[in-house]
This record gives C-alpha cells, sequence and structure tokens, in this order.
C-alpha cells in the first residue's frame, strides 16, 4: 500500500523547505535524512548566507529570488522568529567584472532599486574598503543576509507541525520507479510513496546516476577573524559584500553576532566526485589565502583567526541550478545541487518542489535547470 503521498529525501535547505511546503497542502509526506537534521557535513550550516535580487548570475533568477524574499517573510511570521535581515549587498570588481556587469544587467533589465559606485564613493560610504582606484560597485538596497540553520530548523518544526513524518539517522540507497509510484530503498525495508523529491545535496549523484557525470564537490573554506576595528565591520556599518578581485572572488558579512567577522573564497580549495570522501578540515594555507586577500581590501578585518570550516558546493558545469523531473520517471523530482548560489533561492525552491512532486508542474519558470541540458551542450560558467 502507498503509505505517503511524497517521500523528502535529503532534509538541508531545500528538503526541509519542500517538506514544509508539501505537508502545508495537506498531503501526506515523509521526509528522511541520513544524519541527523541540521547536521554540519553539507552545505547548509552555519549563520549565515547572502540574499540578493539582482543577480549577476543571470537575470532569469530574479523572478524567483523576488518570491523567495516573498516565502522568507512568510517563514517569519509564521515562526515568529526573523530569518532575514536588509543590509544592503555592495558587489565590488575589477574593471570588467563579470559581477558587477552582470549586477547591473540584471538590476536594469527587472528594474531594480541599485546605484553604480566608483571606489571614491565606496571608500567615502565604506571606509574600511582599501580598493584600487579603477574598482567599482553596484549597491543593492535589499540585499542582506540569511540565517540558514534557523530557517531550515523553522522549515521542519512547520512541517512537523502541519503532519510531515521525519526519519532521522537513516540512509537512502535508492529510489526506484513502480507500476503504482517509487519505492525508496532503506537498509532494513522499503517504503512506497506516490512521488519523491531528491534533494540530497552533495550526495545527489549517489541516487541519481545520470546526473553524477555533470557535478563537482567543491570544499569551500569559512573562516571567522576577531577583527582589528569591530566599529567597522558590525552590523550597521558594514554590509553583505562580495569583491571580484584580482586573484580571487571572496565575500564576507557583517559580524551581527560578535562571534567575529565571517568571510570565504567563492573558489574551491578542493574536489570530490563522492561527498563521502570529501576532505572537512582547514589549516593554514587556506587562513593565509583568506587573510591575503582581506589585508588588500579590507585590513580592518584581518585580526586574529577565531575560527574555520568548510561546507560543500555541489557545482553543474554551467553553475546553473538542476530543477526537473527526472528523465527515468516524473514521479521522482530532482533539485538541489545549487552551484553554490542556492541557499537564498530555498524558500521558493520548496514552494517549487511541492509543486512538481504534487501536479507535476509549477507557475515558475524554471525552465534554466532542466537536466537534459547536460546531454545537449555542455556549457562554461557565466561567472569568472
Ligand atoms: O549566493 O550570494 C551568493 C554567494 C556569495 C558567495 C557564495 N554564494
Amino acid at each position: 500500500r502507498i503509505a505517503h503521498d511524497v517521500v523528502v529525501i535529503g532534509l538541508g535547505a531545500m528538503g526541509s523547505a519542500a517538506l514544509f511546503h508539501i505537508a502545508r497542502r495537506g498531503k501526506r509526506v515523509l521526509g528522511i535524512e541520513q544524519f541527523e537534521p541540521g547536521h554540519d557535513r553539507g552545505s547548509s550550516h552555519d549563520e549565515s548566507r547572502a540574499i540578493r535580487l539582482g543577480y549577476f548570475e543571470h537575470p532569469s533568477y530574479v523572478p524567483l529570488a523576488r518570491r523567495a524574499y516573498e516565502n522568507w517573510r512568510e517563514l517569519e511570521q509564521l515562526a515568529g522568529e526573523k530569518v532575514l535581515t536588509v543590509t544592503g549587498v555592495l558587489e565590488i570588481g575589477k574593471p570588467g567584472s563579470v559581477i558587477v556587469e552582470g549586477s547591473l544587467a540584471a538590476s536594469r533589465l527587472h528594474g531594480l532599486e541599485h546605484e553604480v559606485l566608483d571606489a571614491g564613493e565606496i571608500r567615502r560610504r565604506y571606509r574600511e574598503f582599501t580598493l584600487p582606484g579603477d574598482y567599482s560597485a553596484v549597491w543593492q538596497p535589499e540585499g542582506g543576509f540569511l540565517r540558514p540553520e534557523l530557517a531550515n530548523a523553522r522549515h521542519l518544526e512547520l512541517a512537523r507541525a502541519a503532519g510531515a513524518e521525519v526519519l532521522e539517522n537513516t540512509p537512502v540507497l535508492g529510489v526506484e520507479p513502480t507500476s503504482g509510484g517509487v519505492r525508496i530503498v532503506l537498509r532494513d525495508r522499503t517504503i512506497e510513496a506516490a512521488s519523491a523529491v531528491i534533494a540530497a545535496g552533495p550526495w545527489i549523484g549517489e541516487l541519481v546516476p545520470e546526473l553524477k557525470p555533470h557535478l563537482t564537490l567543491s570544499r569551500q573554506v569559512l573562516c571567522w577573524f576577531a577583527p582589528r576595528d569591530p566599529d567597522a565591520v558590525r552590523l550597521g556599518m558594514l554590509p553583505v559584500f562580495i569583491i571580484d578581485g584580482e586573484d580571487d572572488i571572496a565575500y564576507g558579512f557583517p559580524d551581527f553576532l560578535g562571534s567575529g567577522f565571517k568571510c570565504a573564497s567563492h573558489h574551491a580549495s578542493g574536489t570530490w566526485s563522492r561527498a563521502d570522501e570529501a576532505k572537512q578540515d582547514a589549516g593554514p594555507a587556506d587562513e593565509k589565502r583568506m587573510r591575503d586577500f582581506l589585508e588588500t581590501y579590507l585590513p580592518a578585518a584581518a585580526g586574529p583567526l577565531r575560527d574555520m570550516r568548510t561546507c560543500i558546493y555541489t557545482k553543474t558545469p554551467d553553475e546553473d541550478f538542476v530543477i526537473d523531473l527526472s528523465p527515468t520517471d516524473p514521479r521522482i523530482v530532482i533539485a538541489s545541487p545549487c552551484s553554490g548560489h542556492g541557499y537564498k533561492f530555498a524558500s521558493v525552491i520548496g514552494e517549487v518542489l511541492a509543486d512538481l512532486a504534487i501536479e507535476g508542474e509549477t507557475r515558475h519558470n524554471i525552465s534554466r535547470f532542466e537536466i537534459g541540458r547536460f546531454a545537449r551542450s555542455p556549457s562554461t560558467a557565466y561567472r569568472g
């Protein structure tokens, strides 16, 4: 007998949001997580992720970003807790930066509020940045940061309150189409459902073999520094920022918890094809790389190191997402290789996954994210 309308595999950012959206529609939904929900081995942990509207990766993300803002605000109302803080986002780049130019193009196309600042104006507003004179920036006042661990936990709690069941510490070994739906294979039993959402983050290639050859798992190092000038990087003084610099792209957040100034390089330091093999520690070379970047562009932040952690990006060749029905069977929904820029969309991707799992279609435009594109044209990333 089919006990569940939908099973959601993976309860990180996308899976916990999907579980919530499916449960609130009155469906019998089961979420399965291979570790404890909230674990730190994937891509959804720690205190902050950036959110922005003028999307340099491609303007077609903007409508989804708008909906994501609405859904985060709704989550805050339902949970009675703040998950989104608007600080503005400053996207700084060297001449010809694809980040600055892409953000400008998306902002203009969609009529978004923004300003273009030269290096002098950036310095006038934010004395802590030390930039070459030919750098410029796009300022997006609506940008800010999200609280990923908090938001994922609230999605899960609200899903449970709406009737969702959850299995923790339960690895899924396979997902098979059957005549009546799908079968989820666990170590000790199988579970039947009408449809399944696979949102397994870096582990998705193990459950969706047709995706695996197209994915790269990259190790990303996050650093926390005790700032030399705490006042310069506190909330209210420093916005969320990205710098497309000479040798690296890095981003950072104001120190809103007093736990240190968090910043990270957007480039990989190590890649894998299996998440279980990912090296999840960081060392002096990682610190040096980040410190050198800060000494160049934001010396006020480069005090003693307080902490380093890692997370994994699950990257596609073009760095666009994959959100689609499985080519093997349309009752299997695939999501979550988000190439390191997906978290901000979790609130809308959860809604899209609920649409796909329940209706087989969605009103949101996700044509850019179809899985079939890799077979047609292996392309390269838009970003530098
Ligand atoms: O999605 O804004 C983002 C982001 C910045 C660095 C990594 N991801």
